[in-house]
């Protein structure tokens, strides 16, 4: 199924959503949070049997699965482990090639240049789960081997917070947190084009209630070096942005957003999915895109989002759901692909299949196929969210 309008991709639609039978233990207490957390377990419970299975000497079994855990839990110490990671992402050296991204200065950039240069086909395509897999996966590498963080990416759970999103403990103030929204700049909605996309084809967000630079927390006034693209105003010379000179990082939060999309209710229906194409068809228009118009500012740009440290962490929740939606009946959704591979198919390409080449630079480990990243306990990888 592909992504037909933009409509579709910010959200703007309800659909009905064919569903599966569910794991339904409790049938007295329904919430849509009671629900969800049974969903988690089942997966929990069907995962765990599979690394049991496994042999202790099998390249990922129970004791060296790595787990992923909610912002949450983490402790004091583990807070402030992983944000001194990302600031020294931060500052250790891009390596990406300058003729490209003549503005990149850090490491950190690097990652923002990938995504910005695979935008168009890992977005609102049948790429984007197992591309955006695949790059957190190397952030988290990353992290841990040229940063010496201990721990995996942890997930912004703002199903807990869909009342006030600003209240999630992701955005607290002081060194343990990644700050707030931005200070507060009148400014109207934005309505604009893709470069490279194919149109006529216009994205719209309505303006929220900051705009201006975070001043809170760890990242207050971090420098962003690349973008913005989209929203953003380049000129025609230099359409992504590469050349651009520094600029604040900004949010800009509109709570519109996460009543909408943030909700148990949502993550349900998603979770719900009959099959991969309905799964791929729900995530943007129920979820993933409402997480990044919440944020606004430079983690809603389509092209520089991982500028907002807060990316990898909304992107570790969009991972952990199609994760759950996977274990709730691995066998079969391991092998399921849909969509093609084109932001809204524009312009028209193939059909996604496991074999599809996903595109990262070799300073990022190189490309991988879809096929690669089906599951989260095979190949390369070992880790579940808990
Ligand atoms: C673990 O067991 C599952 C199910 O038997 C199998 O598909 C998977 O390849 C095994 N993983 C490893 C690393 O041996
Ligand atoms: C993406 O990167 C490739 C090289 O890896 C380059 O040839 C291409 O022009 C880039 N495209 C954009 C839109 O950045
Ligand atoms: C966005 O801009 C285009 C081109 O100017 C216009 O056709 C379209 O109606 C606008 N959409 C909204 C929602 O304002
Ligand atoms: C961020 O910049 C503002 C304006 O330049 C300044 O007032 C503030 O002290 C800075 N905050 C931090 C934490 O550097
Ligand atoms: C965009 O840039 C042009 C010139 O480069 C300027 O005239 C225009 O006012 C800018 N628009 C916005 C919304 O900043
Ligand atoms: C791509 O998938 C769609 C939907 O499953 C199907 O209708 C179409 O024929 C496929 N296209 C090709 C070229 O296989
Ligand atoms: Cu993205």
């Amino acid at each position: 199924m592909q992504v037909k309008n933009i409509a579709a991709t910010l959200g703007l639609l309800c659909l009905s959503v064919p569903s599966v039978a569910l794991p339904q233990t409790n049938v007295r207490d329904s919430s849509p949070e009671t629900l969800f957390n049974d969903m988690q377990k089942s997966y929990e419970t069907n995962i765990n049997k599979i690394l049991s299975s496994n042999a202790s000497d099998a390249a990922c079994n129970k004791h060296s699965v790595r787990v992923r855990r909610s912002w949450d839990v983490l402790s004091r110490t583990e807070r402030l482990d992983y944000i001194r990671a990302v600031q020294c992402l931060h500052k250790l050296p891009s390596k990406v090639d300058k003729t490209l991204a003549p503005s990149a200065r850090v490491r950190a950039d690097d990652f923002t240049y990938q995504h910005m240069n695979q935008t168009n086909f890992a977005h609102a395509s049948g790429i984007f789960l197992p591309w955006h897999r695949q790059f957190m996966w190397v952030y988290e590498k990353s992290l841990r081997e040229e940063c010496g963080y201990k721990g995996y990416v942890p997930y912004w759970d703002w199903m807990k917070y869909s009342d006030d999103q600003s209240k999630a403990s992701i955005f607290e103030d002081g060194p343990a947190g990644f700050g707030g929204n931005g200070i507060a700049i009148p400014h109207p909605d934005t309505n604009q084009s893709l470069p490279d996309v194919p149109g006529p084809f216009y994205i719209t967000r309505k303006a929220g209630t900051g705009g201006g630079c975070v001043t809170t927390g760890a990242f207050a006034n971090l420098s962003v070096n690349l973008g913005p693209v989209v929203p953003g105003n380049n000129s025609a010379d230099d359409p992504y942005g590469v050349k651009n000179p520094p600029h604040c990082l900004s949010r800009d939060f509109n709570q519109e957003y996460s009543n909408t999309g943030l909700t148990y209710t949502a993550a349900n229906t998603l979770l719900q999915s009959a099959d991969y194409s309905a799964f791929f068809g729900n995530y943007d228009h129920l979820v993933h895109g409402f997480a990044h118009q919440y944020l606004g500012g430079d983690g809603y740009d389509f092209y520089s989002s991982p500028s907002d440290p807060i990316f990898f962490l909304l992107h570790s929740q969009i991972d952990r759901l199609w994760s759950i939606w996977q274990g709730l009946d691995q066998d079969a959704r391991k092998s399921q692909v849909g969509g093609t591979e084109t932001f809204a198919n524009r312009p028209p390409s193939a059909n996604t299949t496991l074999d599809t080449i996903l595109r990262l630079t070799e300073i990022l480990g190189g490309d991988v196929n879809f096929g690669h990243t089906i599951s989260t306990i095979e190949n390369d990888y070992c880790y579940i969210y808990a």
